[in-house]
């Protein structure tokens, strides 16, 4: 039965995505509604052989809207996202902002499907980037032998940041090519031909936000404050597409052959593991606008008996963020059927 769905913040990187995956995945829709800040609104998108005009947020009246798609920034979603539940729609929020509140729940579509189903204030939340892809590749191992700590160092794409940062990323290449100064704004160093050890703000113990995101929301997905989570996040000059090296240590032991075999039936994974030069995921070769979470040089940690090392590669923009967000829409809609 086809629905009303509205995409909150539709002229951006994620909202883009989202339109596309959308239409990709032929999910019912009556009517789509594009929202977005009043200087995108008036502009005109195709969608599904129609051209359906963006409307200012500030403005629309929610009513009659089934599910809505947030991918505005953590201040709209604070202020909206309460108006559409309570002119009755489901909110799926891609924001930080409710994500550790314990009455809304964060899921990863193919790790805790059934969290979704108590929303006591009708909002999703869905997760982080850089979680959402660690938690495909671990929640099975997690499963099988128990996760105690992971170490994990972030390679975390420009576009995470928003189409300013890929902008930037893109006219510093340009410039040095050209031997003139990189102009930073966007972040406080030059990116191109950089990395920057630095996501988001930073804590009083010492960790950013962007890192600590991997520790509050590993948690409550898994649904075990045990698990130790020890994170860097680092900014690295490509466009599109997370990577990850991922250390665990596990209750019981697992071998490399052991968690192959395992991941190669995971849902939402797609394993990438020969020892062969180019035998393992990137985001240029495998991960830029694909669905899959890529899984690649797996192998047991020669410094600890219950160690296993794994490099997890993804899309942000789509598994990330959209593609998990659009999922989350599917589940809310089989309840309905
Ligand atoms: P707009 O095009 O009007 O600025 P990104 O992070 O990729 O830049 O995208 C942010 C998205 O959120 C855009 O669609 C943007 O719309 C939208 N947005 C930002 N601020 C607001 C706001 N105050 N109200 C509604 N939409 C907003
Ligand atoms: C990044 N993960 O790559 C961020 C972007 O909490 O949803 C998304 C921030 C968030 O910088």
């Amino acid at each position: 039965q086809a629905v009303t769905v509205a995409v909150v913040g539709a002229t951006g990187a994620v909202g883009e995505a989202m339109r596309s995956i959308l239409a990709e995945r032929k999910f019912p829709i009556k009517e789509l509604k594009l929202l977005a800040s009043e200087r995108s609104a008036g502009e005109v998108i195709r969608f599904g052989g129609k051209d359906i005009v963006v409307q200012d947020l500030a403005t629309f009246d929610p009513t009659g809207v089934d599910i809505a798609l947030f991918s505005a920034g953590g201040a709209v979603s604070k202020e909206y996202a309460p108006k559409f539940v309570a002119a009755g729609a489901v909110v799926i929020d891609n924001s930080s902002t409710f994500r550790n509140d314990d009455d809304v729940p964060l899921v990863v579509a193919e790790v805790n499907p059934e969290a979704l189903r108590d929303r006591p204030r009708g909002i999703i939340a869905n997760p982080n980037c850089s979680t959402m892809q660690l938690l495909v590749a671990i929640a099975p191992i997690h499963r099988q032998v128990g996760i105690e700590r992971i170490n994990i160092a972030t390679y975390q794409s420009v576009s995470g940041t928003g189409v300013k940062a890929m902008e930037e990323l893109g006219k510093q290449t340009a410039a040095l090519l050209n031997f003139q100064p990189p102009a930073a704004e966007v972040y406080p160093v030059q990116i191109a031909f950089n990395v920057i050890p630095h996501g988001g703000d930073f804590m009083d113990n010492g960790y950013t936000t962007e890192e600590m995101k991997l520790v509050w929301e590993t948690r409550k997905i898994l649904g075990d404050d045990r698990i130790q989570v020890n994170p860097t996040v680092v900014r690295v000059p490509v466009f599109y597409g997370h990577s990850e090296a991922v250390h665990l240590e596990t209750r019981e032991k697992i071998t490399a052959a052991e968690a192959r075999e395992l991941l190669s039936t995971a849902p939402g994974v797609e394993l990438v593991d020969e020892m062969v030069p180019g035998g393992y995921p990137t985001p240029v070769t495998h991960a830029s606008d694909a669905d899959p979470t890529f899984v690649g040089r797996i192998r047991e940690d020669i410094s600890h008996p219950r160690g296993l090392d794994m490099w997890v590669v993804a899309d942000n923009i789509r598994k990330g963020a959209a593609l998990n967000a659009v999922q989350l829409a599917e589940l809310v809609l089989k309840e309905r059927q």
